[in-house]
């Protein structure tokens, strides 16, 4: 099937909408940040860059690093915009933008979040270190694909059986991070843990500034729920959103948050750049490392 003009959108150029990026633009393995300034300070790392493109808060630098071809590209906040790059990315690598038909030979992607993040466990400090081994979405993302087979569904089941906040129109979804992928990047500065994937950053994090919440234990309530000896550690935006469809498109993701909040203390990182620059050097000598692939 070909896909229409209206479906498949691409610029005068001929790269695709959103990103504008044509499909020679992006490597195999791909950074994903959220800050569009976070971009420039993963590809000072590099020792060349052959890309630099941006469009709205999609900025894209792709270059070389210890002979190893990386792209880092800035999502912006939140999984509306997580559903725009990992679609557009896949199209980059599997569509043909001529005959605009899937390409018959898929290309598999490798996705790394390095993002931030505020843990809801007392006992993770920040500027620590959490991979999400799963992500819990809150944000509805993936209940718009048949995706049955992306998601965790017993994680799922088991979260929602316990909160019990479909009453007030909450469901969650889950997905996990590729198993072989997350093993890569163990070491003494990683925790593993559950992350759940807000709509928000105020109100659906159980932040209130004016508005009163609708659910006042909204992070107790997170904090305390066990699945298979793991507990629900931190809350972002983008986690869940990117390892659901990276799963659907048949590519691999792990999602790796500096946590700069503890909202079980109340304690914000004095110096969260300095735990995002040891994040991003952290990730980039473990995507060189030899047995990395
Ligand atoms: C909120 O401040 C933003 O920061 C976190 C959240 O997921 C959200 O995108 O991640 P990034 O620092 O990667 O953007």
């Amino acid at each position: 099937m070909s896909l229409g003009r209206s479906e498949l959108i691409l610029n005068p150029d001929g790269s695709i909408y959103h990103l504008n990026l044509l499909p020679e633009d992006i490597a195999d393995t791909i950074l994903t940040v959220g800050d569009p300034g976070r971009v420039s300070q993963v590809s000072n790392y590099f020792d060349s860059i052959e890309v630099k493109k941006s469009k709205r808060e999609f900025t894209t630098h792709t270059g070389i690093l210890s002979g190893k071809r990386i792209t880092v590209i800035s999502t912006g906040i939140g999984t509306d915009n997580i559903d725009i790059v990992l679609n557009e990315l896949d199209a980059l690598a599997n569509i043909d933008f001529s005959s605009r038909r899937v390409k018959t030979e898929k290309r598999q992607l490798s996705f790394i979040r390095i993002g931030t993040s505020g843990s809801i466990q007392a006992n993770i400090p920040i500027d620590s270190f959490v991979l999400s081994s799963s992500g819990i979405g809150f944000d509805g993302l993936l209940q718009f694909y048949d995706s049955g087979q992306a998601r965790n569904q017993e994680l799922e089941a088991e979260l929602n059986g316990y909160l019990g906040w479909q009453s007030h129109n909450i469901t969650a979804y889950a997905a996990d991070c590729d198993e072989r992928l997350g093993l890569k990047f163990e070491s003494n500065r990683i925790r593993f843990g559950i992350t759940v994937t807000n709509s928000g950053f105020y109100g659906p994090q159980g932040r209130s500034l004016r508005a009163a919440p609708r659910i006042p234990d909204f992070n107790e309530r997170l904090a305390a729920f066990t699945y298979q000896n793991q507990r629900i550690t931190n809350l972002e935006m983008e986690t869940a959103g990117i390892y659901g469809l990276a799963k659907l498109h048949g590519h691999r993701a792990v999602s790796l948050n500096a946590i700069l909040a503890n909202r079980a203390t109340g304690e914000f990182s004095n110096n969260g750049k300095k735990a995002i620059e040891e994040l991003i050097q952290f990730t980039l000598g473990k995507i060189t490392a030899s047995d990395f692939d």
